[in-house]
């Protein structure tokens, strides 16, 4: 497939660099000969709309990659719906205006499965995108998404803006928060299993009943197809990105305690919310122009270990 646009000589701002995202994609970037600019967040609060004008309009990036977000796991997305909605809406406009103000040839704007509505057809196709009611763990920040994904969408209309926007499943790896309530299901578990294993604990609680699925993608797979899609795609409508395949919570948390060698019992604590009961993406669009996840589960929740282990006495 010849490439459409060209990442050669042109300065790309990674908002977010620190992140998980943001920090895949310096490192994917690395190979392309593209000049990487990155705020600091003590420099710029993307949350504050002059500031971040202003700091577009001065740096004048070729590219965008919006990979700013306040994330986190099902309890910290319940537990503070008014943070989630509040921060990834007013970054998302922030940035996307910004970047229109100021000419920037390219955008893509990051997003979350979790656009989805509950009760859905699966695998999901992009088209199912608001043709019902969000799971309600998750709706501040599904709102939110959906608003930056659409905000793409009208600026290309209106204004033939070059911004395009990609969806992918639950992300995990390297850079990844671990924090055993903040954090999403695969660094949580980690963290449980190895404590569980260096203190000597025999049993393990998880939360909710075990039977949700989910399609998880390792980071790096995930800025991959961020500069691939850079490259080769410029439709308006927004894209899923996913491994393709889903597994239950309950069989994840077996893989991992075998990575992590915890032989205990694992319970489930059905006090916990499960969330969406299943969110397999249709990755067909993306598989069709040619890209496909290269990470197997397995072999990725190995690096995601290996990682914690690095960072484990930081933490
Ligand atoms: O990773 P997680 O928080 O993401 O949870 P969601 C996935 C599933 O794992 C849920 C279960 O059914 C949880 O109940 N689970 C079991 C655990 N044990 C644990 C644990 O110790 N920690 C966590 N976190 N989960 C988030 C959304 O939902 O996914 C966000 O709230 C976002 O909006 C993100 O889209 C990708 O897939 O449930």
């Amino acid at each position: 497939m010849d490439e459409i646009f060209s990442l050669k000589n042109k300065k790309i701002w990674i908002a977010g660099h620190k992140g998980m995202v943001g920090s895949a994609l310096c490192r994917r970037l690395e190979s392309e000969k593209c000049d990487i600019i990155v705020a600091q967040k003590s420099e710029l609060d993307l949350t504050r709309q002059e500031k971040t004008e202003k700091w577009i309009a001065k740096n004048k990036p070729d590219i965008v990659i919006m990979a700013a977000a306040k994330a986190g796991g099902i309890i910290a997305n319940n537990n503070a719906q008014a943070d989630f909605l509040y921060d990834n809406l007013s970054m998302a406009q922030n940035v996307i205006h910004g970047s229109y103000k100021a000419g920037v040839n390219k955008l893509l704007y990051l997003g979350s499965s979790c656009i989805y509505p509950k009760n859905i057809t699966q695998p999901i196709k992009e088209e199912y995108l608001l043709s019902g009611k969000l799971e309600p763990t998750n709706e501040g920040y599904a709102i939110a998404k959906i608003a930056g994904l659409k905000l793409c969408e009208k600026y290309k209309q209106q204004y033939g803006c070059n911004f395009i926007s990609a969806m992918p499943c639950n992300l995990y790896g390297v850079n990844d928060r671990f924090d055993e309530e903040k954090s999403h299901v695969i660094p949580a578990l980690i963290m449980k299993f190895h404590k569980a294993v260096v203190q000597n604990i025999s049993e393990i609680s998880i939360w909710g009943s075990g039977t949700p699925l989910r399609e998880f993608l390792y980071v790096d797979d995930l800025a991959d197809a961020c500069v691939f899609l850079l490259k080769n795609y410029s439709d308006s409508s927004h894209v899923n990105i996913g491994s393709g395949y889903d597994i239950s919570i309950a069989k994840l948390a077996e893989m991992i305690a075998h990575i992590v060698g915890y032989k205990g019992n694992i319970i489930f604590d059905k006090s916990k919310p499960d969330g969406m009961k299943r969110k397999l993406m249709d990755i067909s669009k993306m598989s069709s122009m040619g890209w496909i996840a290269k990470t197997n589960l397995n072999d990725g929740l190995k690096k995601a270990y290996e990682y914690y282990l690095s960072i484990e006495k930081i933490i």
